[in-house]
């Protein structure tokens, strides 16, 4: 694909080319050293002035920092150099040379706003802990593909232009479709159900959902990443099972396989696969122990929310992952089930990390009739799901499943302090570009 030597390759006694970004000059009089930066890491180019041509040695000392330059020439050992070995170049080319004000400083020597690295992201991407983020993410994301496999799940894509929300009317996006109202998918909630119902049976996607959020949190995005699992023959406390997999899957990928990434974020000592099980506490449990921390003014009764203080004070106190079971009814969709022997306690499920929420799940309603109730309770119109209710006449098994926010998972798991670290290019109330 292309032809250059990574710098961390390069090998003494070989000749190579190596190409990538003038990470800094170091000039110390007769002799003068440009520091290249790739994908892989750093390597010391040698320019004794002396010596050398003095086109070559202008044309490497010149380069303003961040340039792109490919250098050929024959490395050697040297002890002295940061990584042992060094280039003595026959050859410098400037393949793209950067402005010399830059607006932020990839060598991480000074520091940026986020708000700065967002506006430029390349230049922040060229920093090791920016990079290290997204190399993390990647990681997990494919560790938690491997988890869904070992399930025997099934990778799937739902449209993201749809005609319905699912997750609360006030959230959604309007966009226009050809002359029709349409909006941006909140959840593939109503098609991997709708899938699971098929022969396919076991499905996840890796997909964006859309939500207008007004508020302005650095734990809420307007465009996140959504790690959805559905499946047939499952109840809630198998999708808690599997949930619980995915999540120590992801940890273990990122445990194994990103030591160097891990270092450069400063979390090689601390990081840790999280225990399991995660204890699962009932939502009852859950208020009464809240209650007990006496970190609300007010004390919670059964039925409300919970608030993020609330739920900090009960992460403190449970100090790791936990599930919160049985919520009322009242507080979760209409596609969630309820237990047969108490209609006012549903199935539904969430996942929590002691600084906040990542994972909703339950057991869904596979009986029509009380799924239409359910709509009507809720103050939906059934009308409107035709393409989703009619499905349930025609055979539709006992299912569960549940949905990560992607974003949250690699937050809480690398200690980031707003969600916007973990997305590329987020969008907010505020950001629509880059
Ligand atoms: P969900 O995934 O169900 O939306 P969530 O964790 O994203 O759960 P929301 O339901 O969006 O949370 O919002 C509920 C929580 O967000 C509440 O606990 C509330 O305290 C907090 N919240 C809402 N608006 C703000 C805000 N402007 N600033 C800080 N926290 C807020
Ligand atoms: P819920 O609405 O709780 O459930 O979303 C699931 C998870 O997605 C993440 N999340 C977000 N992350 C960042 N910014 C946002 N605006 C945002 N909104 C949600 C959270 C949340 O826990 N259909 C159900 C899932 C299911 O039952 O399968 C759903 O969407 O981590």
């Amino acid at each position: 694909m292309d032809d250059r030597t990574y710098t961390a390759d390069a090998t003494p006694d070989e000749t190579v080319t190596v190409a990538g970004w003038v990470h800094e000059i170091r000039d110390l009089g007769g002799i003068a050293f440009l520091i290249l930066r790739d994908k892989t890491g750093r390597i010391q180019i040698k320019f004794e002035k002396e010596e050398m041509d003095d086109e070559l040695v202008e044309t490497g000392l010149d380069a303003p920092r961040e340039s792109v330059v490919s250098v050929t020439g024959a490395v050697e050992e040297e002890p002295r150099a940061p990584t042992g070995v060094e280039v003595t170049p026959d050859s410098v080319e400037v393949l793209s040379a950067a402005d010399t004000e830059l607006p932020l400083d990839p060598t991480g020597k000074v520091e940026a706003e986020l708000p700065t690295r967002l506006d430029n992201r390349t230049l922040d991407l060229r920093r090791e802990a920016g990079q290290a983020i997204f190399e993390i993410r990647s990681e997990m994301q494919r560790a938690a593909r491997e988890a869904f496999r070992a399930v025997d799940a099934t990778e799937i894509n739902t449209p993201k232009i749809v005609a319905t929300g699912t997750e609360g009317g006030t959230e959604l996006f309007p966009i226009t479709y050809f002359g029709r109202e349409a909006f941006m998918n909140q959840s593939p909630q109503l098609f991997k159900q709708l899938v699971a119902g098929s022969n396919v049976e076991r499905v996840f996607e890796i997909g964006p959902i859309f939500r207008a959020e007004e508020h302005n949190t650095p734990r809420h995005l307007n465009e996140a990443t959504s790690i959805d699992f559905e499946g047939a023959f499952c109840d809630h406390h198998e999708a808690m099972d599997v949930c619980e997999s995915v999540v120590v899957a992801a940890y273990e990928g990122v445990a194994e396989n990103c030591t160097e990434e891990l270092g450069a974020l400063d979390l090689a000592e601390d990081f840790s696969v999280p225990e399991t099980p995660f204890p699962r506490l009932t939502y009852e449990e859950a208020i009464e122990r809240i209650n007990a921390t006496g970190a609300l003014d007010e004390q919670l009764v059964w039925g409300d929310d919970l608030p993020t203080e609330g739920e900090k004070a009960l992460g403190d106190d449970v100090g790791g992952h936990y599930f919160i079971t049985d919520w009322p009814a009242d507080i979760k969709p209409f596609y969630i089930m309820d237990h047969d022997d108490d209609e006012t306690l549903s199935t539904g499920f969430d996942l929590m990390h002691p600084r906040m929420e990542l994972v909703s799940g339950g057991q869904r309603e596979h009986r029509r009739e009380q799924l239409i109730e359910g709509f009507e309770a809720q103050g939906l119109d059934p009308e409107a799901f035709e393409y989703y209710t009619k499905i349930f006449r025609y055979g539709m098994p006992p299912h569960a499943g549940w949905a990560i926010g992607g974003e949250r998972l690699l937050m809480t798991m690398l200690e980031l302090d707003n969600i916007r670290e973990a997305v590329l290019f987020p969008r907010d109330r505020q950001r629509l570009s880059p």
